[in-house]
């Protein structure tokens, strides 16, 4: 799954980029970059450790997150420019979009946006998106309404659904309901697919407060929820600075110094890729045994077919069924063995809709 950030120039999108990826890409003071930076982030899931322990499997493979921090783009945003050109085409192609607001007052950082409001930012950062969307559905209006003239008489009831359809998208976002919360049938939203709306993705805002402002977090991650929770975009709020240098500490060194900084447990790191991982509808299994624990994220309610393909292509082909456990059922009952003596080991067919933790052996041929 992939995650783009996007945001006005010097807002901090690299800090957090690196504070997720565990990365180093440059930061500083004024935009420079043009190329976006692109990480992998390994999702932590404690049941992970767990369950390399019980095995005592040699290796552990984490589910992963893809984030593409995409370049400040100055000229772009906030002059009704529009999003366009390689930015737009790497937020189409990314599964959810995270936006990153400044929210740190730095003398020393430039600050074309006049006066320090997370807020305000976002709330253009997603009229921008919104405004991409438009731009796009007012093009195939008007296409659709050119190819009225050449169409034949068989053709026209079609192109008439479209223009409906499209121009009921077109005055829906612009009272501001993306495209994501609109009332579409399964058969529209089918449709549309292709088109690939940014409104379309789950959007998560990041306000970056500044260590001077830790104390505020809190008050700001709740009143970022209270404005933006109707829109159906996820918010929090985090310290990039401090979780890009947290990131780069040995695992010990970072709990000594949150602890030490009485800062939450969960990382801002950690959370991010939970908020995405929730944005995106997506839940984990695994596969374990003493070779190796594997972490896997697959869309809730999916079943153990689609689960069996997340793995491999063939196990999907060649499904027979799937033994499958809970992953609480499991650590009770200590083996594997203990499980099917329990009863606690199923086996399930294709359709058996797969639970957040399940962990799953399945039998194939091909
Ligand atoms: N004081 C302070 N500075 C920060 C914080 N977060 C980022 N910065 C600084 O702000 C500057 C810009 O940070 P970047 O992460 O490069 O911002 P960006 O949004 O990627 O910038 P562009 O890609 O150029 O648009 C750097 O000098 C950072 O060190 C923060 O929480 N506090
Ligand atoms: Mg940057």
């Amino acid at each position: 799954m992939q995650v783009g950030i996007l945001g006005f120039p010097q807002s901090g999108k690299t800090t957090i980029f690196n504070a997720a990826t565990r990365g180093t890409a440059a930061v500083s003071a004024y935009s420079s970059q043009n190329k976006p930076n692109i990480g992998v982030a390994k999702m932590r899931d404690p049941r992970l450790d767990t369950l390399t322990q019980m095995h005592k499997a040699p290796k552990v493979v984490p589910a992963e997150v893809v984030y593409v921090d995409m370049p400040g783009a100055p000229d772009e945003f906030g002059k009704s420019a529009g999003i366009v050109g390689e930015l737009l085409s790497h937020l189409q192609r990314s599964d959810a979009l995270m936006i990153v607001a400044r929210g740190f007052e730095d003398p020393s950082v430039v600050n074309e946006r006049n006066r320090i409001d997370a807020v305000r930012d976002i709330d253009e950062m997603l009229s921008e998106l919104a405004f991409a969307d438009l731009a796009v559905l007012e093009r195939r209006v008007q296409r659709v309404k050119d190819s009225f003239k050449g169409a034949k008489q068989t053709e026209r009831a079609g192109l008439e659904k479209e223009q409906a359809l499209l121009e009921k998208m077109q005055k829906e976002l612009e009272n501001e309901t993306h495209i994501r919360h609109q009332q579409l049938t399964p058969e529209e939203r089918k449709f549309i697919v292709g088109y690939k709306f940014l409104t379309d993705k789950p959007i998560i805002a990041i306000a970056n407060v500044g260590e001077e402002g830790i104390s505020k977090v809190d008050a700001l991650d709740e009143e970022m929820a209270a404005r933006f929770a109707a829109q159906g975009v996820t918010t929090g709020a985090l310290c990039g600075k401090l979780e890009m240098e947290l990131a780069q500490m040995s695992p010990e060194e970072e709990t000594e110094f949150r602890a030490e900084m009485a800062l939450k447990g969960e990382s801002g790191l950690d959370r991010m890729v939970r908020l995405c991982y929730e944005a995106l509808g997506q839940m984990t299994f695994f596969t374990a045994g003493p070779k190796e624990v594997h972490a896997w994220t697959v869309a809730k309610g999916s079943d153990a077919l689609a689960a069996a393909g997340r793995i491999h292509s063939d196990l999907q082909r060649g499904f027979i069924r799937a033994e499958v456990m809970g992953y609480e059922d499991f650590v009770e009952c200590g083996t594997e063995v203990e499980a099917k003596k329990r009863g606690k080991l199923r086996q399930e067919g294709k359709t058996y809709v797969m639970q957040d933790g399940d962990i799953i052996n399945v039998l194939f041929n091909v």
